[in-house]
């Protein structure tokens, strides 16, 4: 049983209702403020007090509710009232064919548009199903049940579905996005481009990325070009692949250290106000800024990111890994044939990039201390560390922040040069023993020169750095 709170619209009240009632009888208790608070109540106050003590949040969610701006205050609270600390808190269930807003874009979804009411209960269920599990001590049963029992909706709730279609042989659409769940042999046979699946509820989102071939690399006539990213030359990426919609985010993270008790050290690299230094109590847990559990995680060196990754291949029995360094480019470029690309994902225009990262900008300027000096994008993202992941435009393959936020670290061991021996089948490049691993992407804290698609980062597979991260690959058997 969850206490869940149910945010909605007035024009959706029939179905903020109907799922109500649902609830009801799947043993929960929603909460709905037109069921337990008269006319002319406190209803900011209400909701403060209700979002506190919610297991859950579920959105009612449609094309009306994503223009009211109380939605979106609701949303907000919602997530701060999760920050960190309640991870899979939020339900959004779709009530028609409504785009995801950013929010939510990052959680598993319901969709009952289309369904009959039968096979709306059914999904319902299934979907909510974790919440009905505590996370919390399990208190004594046989305590005395609160008083606060809630109202029953004032009269039966019918269906406000309505009868579904059943000439059309199109009942419901085709989810966005399955139910967590380990994909079956079938399930995963069956695969195309650009389709999204999630093996389990605190596990990362993954994207199918398609096959093709790409160039590797910067032209030599590139603005803001290094010497390491060169020669350029094609790679081909044989087999669709999985790459994780955004970065490993801190609720995800934290539900592998909370199973595994992993130690991911308690000193990283931080800017104190004039250089980047190694500061003592450092960590994932606390950066030295805010961040939401649905930023990514940051002061993740190597070795954290490849036990995560064994992890979640032992929960699911799939292979889940780091990116080969080719992978990455291919994925973050978004281009399945050779060519000269812009030196950006999104284009050649630095100004352009506020809208598809979260790099250093005006807004790290003026509020991280000490970095008027720092060399900015022209151009405010409004974020001046961390960024919730997803909070800006994705690129062509359906991937968000492969520019910015946070580096990701990938499988490949660094050489200065692609000469000798770099892979074109899209593997890593590596050796039994390597001193130095490459991170890509760029963040939050670097130059604008990092955002372009064929930088390259390198450090120690034992340094933890504030704008350091990871994103996971998954190897598909088609
Ligand atoms: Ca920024």
């Amino acid at each position: 049983m969850a206490d869940i709170f149910v945010s909605y619209t007035s024009s959706d009240r029939d179905w903020a209702f109907w799922i109500g009632q649902k609830l009801d009888k799947l043993g929960h208790i929603p909460h709905i403020h037109e069921w337990e608070i008269s006319a002319g109540g406190d209803i900011a106050e209400w909701m403060n007090v209700r979002l506190q003590k919610a297991d859950h949040v579920l959105c009612v969610v449609s094309a009306a509710y994503l223009t009211k701006d109380y939605s979106k205050l609701e949303l907000h609270a919602a997530q701060w009232a999760a920050a960190g600390t309640r991870p899979n808190f939020a339900f959004p269930v779709y009530i028609d064919d409504c785009e995801a807003p950013v929010m939510l874009a990052h959680l598993k979804r319901c969709d009952l548009l289309g369904l009959s009411e039968d096979d709306a209960v059914f999904r319902l269920e299934a979907y909510l199903r974790p919440a009905a599990k505590p996370s919390g001590p399990v208190p004594f049963p046989g305590a005395a049940k609160s008083a606060q029992a809630p109202l029953a909706p004032p009269v039966p709730v019918t269906f406000p579905g309505g009868a579904p279609d059943r000439g059309s042989g199109t009942r419901s659409a085709p989810l966005a996005l399955r139910s967590p769940g380990v994909l079956s042999r079938a399930e995963e046979a069956a695969l195309a481009a650009k389709d999204e699946f999630q093996e389990g509820v605190d596990f990362p989102v993954m994207v199918v990325i398609p096959a093709g071939t790409f160039t590797m690399g910067s032209p030599k006539n590139e603005k803001g070009r290094l010497a390491d990213e060169g020669p350029q030359r094609e790679v081909r990426i044989a087999k669709l692949f999985a790459v994780g919609k955004f970065p490993v985010t801190v609720e995800e993270f934290r539900a592998f250290v909370a199973e595994t008790s992993h130690d991911a050290g308690w000193a990283a690299f931080g800017w104190n106000g004039d250089r980047w230094e190694l500061q003592e109590g450092r960590s994932w847990r606390d950066p030295g800024f805010a961040q939401t559990g649905s930023d990514p995680a940051c002061c993740l060196n190597w070795n954290d990111a490849q036990a995560y990754a064994g992890w979640l291949s032992t929960k699911t029995g799939k292979t889940y890994r780091l990116l080969s360094e080719a992978e990455w480019e291919y994925a973050a470029r978004g281009q399945t044939r050779p060519g000269n690309y812009p030196r950006y994902f999104f284009g050649d225009l630095q100004a352009d990039a506020c809208e598809y990262s979260n790099g250093a900008d005006q807004t790290a300027r003026e509020q991280i201390p000490g970095a008027e000096n720092w060399p900015v994008l022209p151009c405010r993202d409004k974020y001046a560390y961390t960024s919730p992941v997803g909070s800006f435009s994705p690129n062509a393959f359906g991937l968000y922040d492969m520019a910015g936020n946070v580096w990701e670290w990938v499988e490949d061991c660094y050489h200065d040069t692609y000469k000798g021996g770099a892979p074109a089948d899209g593997k890593a490049w590596t050796e039994d023993k390597c001193d130095t691993r490459v991170h890509r992407g760029g963040s939050w804290g670097d130059d604008p020169r990092s955002l372009r698609a064929a930088n390259r980062g390198r450090g120690n597979p034992e340094s933890r750095v504030g704008t350091i991260g990871v994103r996971l690959a998954r190897t598909l058997n088609l």
